[in-house]
């Protein structure tokens, strides 16, 4: 890895994009992978590289469906393991979820080579390689997944999504959840519920979120889903883009 000193204006910007090219070579984030993050630095450089308020509350409403759902799926791709693969399983050991490596560049290599590094890091029983189902109306290796996650799944998130799938999830009558930096992505206009907001902050803030709210009565996280309007939510990052652009 390229030495990055700490004093950088940019170090942690830096640090995250040397990460990424560290795991593209140890076979967990695909090539395309690294073009996708560029695509998402840019749009956090519209936010202020912060966590708004819109995406503190999506977090929270993502939080209380994943507590309420009776089989809920995190779904991990190669940028989401490399970015935030502790914070991951940790959300998904106090929510009680299914992890599953599900690629859209996928090679039962690469599959592996996540659920090692995931395995690595404390998790286990993780799904992905050996698929036993498809995502009906998807073409190609994407479609695969498990019976016992994402094909049974009532609420998954899926962080950093292909639009395709995102839109085929739905189709199966799942609750969709993204983590999506970019407000125009098809993903973040089909999901229930997109976190505008940088993996890398959106994971450790709903680990605390989790912790906090997993005793709470079922009827209040009930009501804070209820309350929670997707389009409003996306709109409100957008006048914060350009809130933060005319300065
Ligand atoms: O590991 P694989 O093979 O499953 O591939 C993963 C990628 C991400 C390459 C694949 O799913 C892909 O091509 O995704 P897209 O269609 O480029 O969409 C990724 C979305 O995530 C884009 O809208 C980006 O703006 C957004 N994004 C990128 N980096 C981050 C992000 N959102 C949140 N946090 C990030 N760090």
């Amino acid at each position: 890895m390229t030495y990055i000193p700490k004093s950088h204006p940019r170090y942690l910007s830096l640090l995250t994009r040397e990460r990424l090219v560290d795991m593209m070579h140890r076979g967990i984030v695909s090539e395309a992978g690294l073009i996708a993050h560029g695509r998402g630095e840019a749009f956090d450089y519209l936010l202020g590289e912060k966590t708004g308020d819109f995406a503190m509350e999506a977090e929270r409403v993502a939080v209380s469906m994943l507590l309420s759902a009776e089989r809920p799926v995190i779904s991990v791709n190669g940028n989401a393991a490399a970015l935030a693969g502790k914070e991951i399983l940790e959300l998904g050991r106090i929510v009680g979820s299914v992890v599953e490596v599900n690629l859209f560049h996928r090679t039962e290599e690469r599959v592996r080579a996540i659920v090692e590094y995931l395995e690595s890091l404390g998790g286990s029983g993780i799904l992905g390689p050996e698929p036993d189902a498809r995502i009906p109306g998807l073409d190609h290796a994407r479609a695969l997944c498990h019976t016992d996650g994402i094909y049974s799944a009532d609420v998954v998130l899926v962080p950093l999504e292909d639009g395709d799938r995102a839109q085929a999830l739905k189709m199966m009558g799942k609750t969709v959840v993204t983590i999506d930096l970019n407000p125009l992505s098809r993903t973040a206009r089909t999901a229930d519920v997109t976190i505008v907001n940088n993996i890398v902050r959106a994971m450790p803030e709903m680990v605390s979120m989790a912790s906090e709210m997993r005793e709470r009565p079922e009827e209040e996280l009930l009501q804070i889903i209820a309350s929670y309007d997707n389009e409003k939510s996306l709109k409100k990052s957008l006048t914060e883009m350009l809130r933060l652009v005319e300065g």
